[in-house]
C-alpha cells in the first residue's frame, strides 16, 4: 500500500518550463543565438547550472567558470521576474485536487523538486501547507538522474522507497526514481517517458 507521494514541481504541479525558456531565451538573445522550445526541452529537471552548460553548447559560446555563474545569476533574476507574477490559476489540472485526494486518504506529501525557487512558487500557487516536505535544490547536491531528491524525500516522510510513489515529467527524473527504487508515474508523453511504471497526460487522469 502507498503511504507516500513525492512529485516533481516544474511540469507536474505547475509549469514553469514556459518561465524557465523566456529567461534562457533572454540570455541567448543577448548572445545572439536562437534558443528554441525543442532546446528547452533538454533543460527539463536539470539544475540551473547545468542548464546554463547546455544553453552555451547549444550557442557554441564559451566563457569562464566566474562568468557562468553570473550569468546563471542573471537568468534567475530575469526568472524571478516571472514567476513573481503567478498565482492559483497557474496550478495545472487536477493537481491541487489530486493533493487533497490523497492527504484525506492519509498519505503524507513531499516535493522532490530541482529547483531553488520551489518553496517559493509553492507559495505564490498556494499550495504549500498541503506537502509534508519539501526537498528542492536547495537541499541536494547531486542533480536528476541521481536518486539523492527522492531518497531524502522518503526520509523525510519517514517512509520507504517500496512504500511511495514518485510523479515526474523529465526522463532525468524518471530514472533518478527508478534508481531510488520507487515506482514512478511518468505525467507526459509514453514515447519519452518509456521507464515509468506507467505514465499519465497530468494529474487530472488520476482524480
Ligand atoms: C526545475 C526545472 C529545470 C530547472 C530546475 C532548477 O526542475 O525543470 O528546468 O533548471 O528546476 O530551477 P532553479 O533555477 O529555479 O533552481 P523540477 O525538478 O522542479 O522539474
Ligand atoms: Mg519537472
Amino acid at each position: 500500500k502507498v503511504k507516500g507521494a513525492i512529485f516533481d514541481l516544474d511540469g507536474v504541479i505547475v509549469d514553469t518550463a514556459k518561465y524557465h525558456f523566456l529567461a534562457w531565451k533572454w540570455l541567448a538573445d543577448q548572445w545572439g543565438f536562437e534558443f528554441t522550445e525543442t532546446d528547452n526541452e533538454r533543460l527539463k529537471g536539470v539544475s540551473r547550472i547545468r542548464s546554463l552548460e547546455i544553453v552555451l553548447e547549444i550557442g557554441g559560446i564559451d566563457i569562464s567558470e566566474e562568468e557562468k555563474l553570473q550569468k546563471a545569476e542573471q537568468k534567475n533574476e530575469k526568472y524571478l521576474q516571472y514567476i513573481h507574477q503567478m498565482d492559483r490559476s497557474e496550478v495545472l489540472p487536477g493537481a491541487e485536487e489530486y493533493l487533497l485526494q490523497l492527504r484525506r486518504r492519509g498519505v503524507r506529501i513531499a516535493l522532490g523538486s530541482a529547483s531553488k525557487n520551489a518553496v517559493f512558487i509553492l507559495e505564490k500557487v498556494g499550495l504549500a501547507e498541503l506537502f509534508d516536505a519539501v526537498i528542492d535544490g536547495t537541499k541536494v547536491s547531486k542533480a536528476k538522474p541521481d536518486p539523492e531528491v527522492f531518497i531524502a524525500g522518503c526520509e523525510a516522510l519517514g517512509l520507504e522507497p517500496g512504500e511511495c510513489v514518485v510523479f515526474e515529467d523529465a526522463e532525468a527524473g524518471v530514472e533518478a526514481a527508478i534508481a531510488a527504487g520507487i515506482y514512478v508515474v511518468g505525467i507526459g508523453n509514453p514515447d519519452i517517458l518509456v521507464a515509468a511504471n506507467r505514465v499519465v497526460s497530468g494529474l487530472n487522469e488520476l482524480v
